[in-house]
């Protein structure tokens, strides 16, 4: 879909609502929708409904999650987010210079050297490489600086009850928040998010963490808000279990000056090898044998495309989230802040630039990460 401005908070699941959903806005703002905040009344039907099967199905006291309904806001602020018009979709060479800034990386090196126990710990246990995780972070939530505002139950018990066009998918993860906050013995008005419920440094939605999260310090605990063991620990754990291999790279540039790429998708998909890449005059360097999986990555920029080549790490962090650019960002973030913890020169930003080709649009940003859930 349309890629949205680019904002601390555009990063984190909330930034990717389909434009399907958006003609159906009307309905979620009806009239009688309040202006101001407002705590629901847990006497509304839906709302007694679904405090009413999610106490059955998990054993919670129905009075109890009734009472903290009527602690809980529906939020304008939160639909007027949620809703906002995507802009006019960015450019590889616009999108990359809003994360590959000087501050960001040097941040990230910085990072490295106050956290570098738990980094290192975490990248043993899941093969996945400190910079990486280092440039999941800091392109979802600048470390930690832009973690959301919004009480989480207030961000997804807004959409579960005054998003219509949402309503399933926010309705399954508040269901999953409570059970979350249970589990991890918090008090379920406390946590704060993204505008979509989104949680921590990492921006993992409450399904998430529930599936991905890990106690990388063994505290007991898996706080993603402020135990940074904890927070390595579940990215590392979320990119191992979708697929990453250690030792690997992430990705290629690549030349398409002379290549025939008739026919290619740009789904973000393997459905190539090195093998059938090169076989269409793509010329990449890897040490990756010619039958590993591979995907084509177009990146539009001024005057036509770059292209890079993808490799399972890449699909891995589209896991994550489920774009091209967003994937694209991650590693080249990676890439700088290695390069300036180790003292190296900065890698340099531009590739090969083709010119444009008819390929089908890429789904450079789906409903998010950490969720692994789309539109
Ligand atoms: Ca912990």
């Amino acid at each position: 879909m349309t890629r949205k401005r680019l904002s601390p908070r555009t990063f984190g699941p909330a930034r990717c609502i389909a434009r399907a959903f958006l003609c159906l806005l009307p309905a979620a703002l009806a009239p009688g929708s309040a202006a101001f905040a407002q705590a629901f009344d847990p006497a509304r039907a839906d709302v007694a409904a679904f405090v009413a099967e999610v106490s059955q199905k998990h054993g919670f006291a129905p009075e109890p999650l009734a009472a903290l309904f009527a602690q809980t806001e529906s939020k304008p602020s939160i639909l007027k987010a949620i809703a906002k018009p995507a802009e006019r979709t960015l450019g590889w060479d616009e999108y990359r210079p809003k994360f590959l800034v000087e501050r960001r990386i040097v941040r990230g090196a910085a990072v490295y050297g106050e956290k570098q126990a738990e980094l290192e710990r975490a990248q043993a246990n899941s093969g996945v490489p400190i910079d990486i995780m280092l440039g999941i972070v800091g392109v979802e939530t600048f470390y930690g600086e832009n973690i959301g505002k919004h009480r989480v139950i207030d961000a997804l018990s807004t959409l579960a009850f005054d998003y219509p066009p949402r309503q399933a998918f926010f309705r399954k993860e508040l269901e999953q928040y409570l059970v979350m906050a249970r589990e991890e013995g918090l008090d379920p008005l406390a946590p704060v998010g993204s505008y979509a419920g989104a949680m921590g440094l990492p921006q993992f939605m409450p399904s998430s963490f529930r599936s991905y999260a890990v106690d990388g310090d063994a505290d007991g605990k898996r706080d993603l808000w402020n135990d940074w063991a904890d927070v390595f620990a579940s990215v590392g754990n979320y990119l191992k279990v979708h697929g990453w291999r250690a030792g690997e790279p992430v990705l290629a540039t690549a030349n398409a000056a002379n290549a025939r790429l008739e026919g290619l998708e740009s789904k973000l998909a393997l459905t190539e090898t090195v093998g059938s890449l090169r076989a269409r005059g793509l010329k990449f360097e890897t040490s990756l044998p010619d039958n590993a999986p591979a995907m084509l990555v177009p990146l539009r920029v001024a005057g036509g495309m770059e292209y890079r080549v993808g490799f399972t790490n890449f699909y891995a962090i589209t896991r994550y989230n489920r774009s091209h650019m967003y994937a694209s960002a991650v590693s080249d973030l990676a890439d700088a802040i290695a390069a300036t913890r180790n003292g190296r020169p900065l890698p340099p930003a531009g590739a090969v630039v083709a010119p444009a080709r008819a390929l089908p649009a890429a789904p450079d940003s789906g409903w998010s990460t950490s969720t692994g859930t789309k539109p």
